[in-house]
């Protein structure tokens, strides 16, 4: 904070992150160096990561599911991606600790940032999910996931909730955690 734009990462966000994420030192220069030259202005806008993600999926409609991630990663909900943000959002995501993973898929599922995820949030998720599946994969999905609707269903009655309850963090990666099923509901899983 308040440092000078240009050159080097500071200390304080280097010793952090060196905290919190399981990259080594040479690697989080390597890393901001690549961020500074694809993002001279150190911010990634919402727009920015919308056009990124997009790429990933050419072919099919990518972008509420770009915008739910984006919020996911943008934890000071000042609208766009610091460095710091940027990199623990790649750890969480790229990390073999399903606990990690699994935090950030609430904050994913989360989306008013209240701290729980009702059914409705669920379903918001599951649209966008289902815009990510090619449709030629849409007609071999299983009966009782084969709209957002049902899928939302099938995730919401894993938790073991009424329609109007809510799930809060704990509950959320437990019930995943004791599911096989949940794992595979939650996100989207190209088809090999
Ligand atoms: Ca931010
Ligand atoms: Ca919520």
């Amino acid at each position: 904070m308040g440092n000078s734009k240009s050159g080097a990462m500071s200390k304080e966000i280097l010793e952090d992150l060196k905290l919190n994420t399981k990259f080594s030192e040479s690697e989080l220069v390597q890393w901001y160096e690549n961020f500074k030259k694809q993002c001279p202005s150190g911010r990634i806008s919402k727009e920015e990561f919308q056009n990124i993600y997009t790429k990933f999926f050419p072919e099919c409609d990518a972008n509420t599911y770009a915008q739910h991630v984006f919020r996911s990663f943008d934890t000071n909900d000042d609208g766009t991606l610091d460095f710091k943000e940027y990199i623990i959002a790649l750890h969480m995501t790229s990390t073999g600790k399903t606990t990690r993973k699994l935090e950030w898929a609430f904050s994913l599922f989360d989306v008013d940032k209240n701290g729980y995820i009702t059914k409705s949030e669920v379903k918001e998720i599951c649209t966008a999910i289902f815009k990510l599946i090619p449709k030629e994969d849409l007609s071999t999905l299983p009966e009782d996931e084969n709209t957002p609707e049902k899928r939302a269903d099938k995730l919401w009655k894993i938790f073991n909730k009424e329609d109007n309850d809510r799930v809060a963090e704990g509950e959320f990666i437990q019930g995943v955690l004791d599911n096989d099923d949940a794992l595979r509901l939650i996100q989207y899983q190209p088809q090999k």
